[in-house]
């Protein structure tokens, strides 16, 4: 085991982190910090697909390793997929680069229950106040912030691999196989919108986009069953 690494408690292993990012330059920074702080994290690998500011040098400056996808149409997907084949460990925190107010306690506790092995997948979620933090755990979970072991990324299929469905694809590894997730607020976090980023009307367009191709995987159009969710219910633990 390389120096340094601290090893995955009941599971075993090396964890590390997959942070895509494209035009993140903003906050990426502080994100691999708070990833790098996590202690149960080895390294930080940040993939960029052709950001046309300072993500790059900021995630590098700040102690990742930057993967460059040299792609024209970006993919959130094929970011991450890029990102864990750059690397050998067993199992991956995945953590968008655009976070405000992550720290590496909130890594922490979102990698404790499957370092204990109580869970499978483990997610954070962005601090929505009181009402919503207690709705959202209980939906379908779309959080970028999650641990899961590298064969749970690695069973979505290649062409499956698709933007920003990727989370609805790890949900659907998971739950298929009635495995248990562990969901908590992570206090204090929320993350720049798209529309703070392009700007109102662009950003409502990508956001109706994203939202479009997430409804459009269920039943009838596409492939997700509607029990999916009954199972990560049934395998749901909510942490405070
Ligand atoms: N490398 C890479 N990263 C991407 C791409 N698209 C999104 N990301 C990153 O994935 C993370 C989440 O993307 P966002 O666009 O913020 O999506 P979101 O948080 O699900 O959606 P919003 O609620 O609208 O912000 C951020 O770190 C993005 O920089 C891409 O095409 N390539
Ligand atoms: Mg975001």
């Amino acid at each position: 085991m390389p120096q340094g690494v601290r090893p995955l408690g009941d599971v075993g292993g090396v964890v590390d982190v997959v942070m895509p990012a494209r035009n993140e330059a903003t906050t990426v920074a502080a994100n691999v910090a708070a990833a790098r702080g996590c202690r149960w994290v080895r390294d930080v690998i940040v993939v960029d697909d052709g950001s046309s500011d300072a993500t790059a040098e900021r995630a590098a400056g700040a102690g990742a390793r930057v993967v460059r996808r040299d792609a024209t149409i970006g993919s959130k997907a094929l970011a991450m997929a890029a990102g864990v084949a750059a690397t050998d460990a067993d199992a991956i925190l995945f953590v968008d680069a655009d976070c405000t107010g992550l720290t590496s306690g909130h890594l922490d506790a979102v990698c404790r229950p499957f370092v204990e092995g109580r869970a499978t997948m483990s997610i954070g979620f962005f601090d929505y106040g009181r009402f919503w933090n207690w709705v959202v755990p209980r939906c379908p979970p779309l959080s970028g912030e999650r641990i899961v072991p590298r064969w749970v990324f690695e069973a979505v299929p290649e062409t499956k691999l698709d933007g920003y469905t990727i989370e609805v694809r790890l949900n659907e590894v998971i739950c298929e196989a009635r495995l248990r997730t562990s969901a908590r607020i992570m206090a204090g976090v929320q993350h720049r919108t798209k529309r703070a980023k392009v700007g109102r009307r662009a950003g409502m367009g990508q956001t109706w986009r994203m939202y479009k191709a997430l409804v459009s995987l269920l039943r009838p159009v596409g492939d997700i069953r509607w029990r999916t969710y009954w199972f990560y219910l049934r395998g749901l633990t909510v942490e405070p």
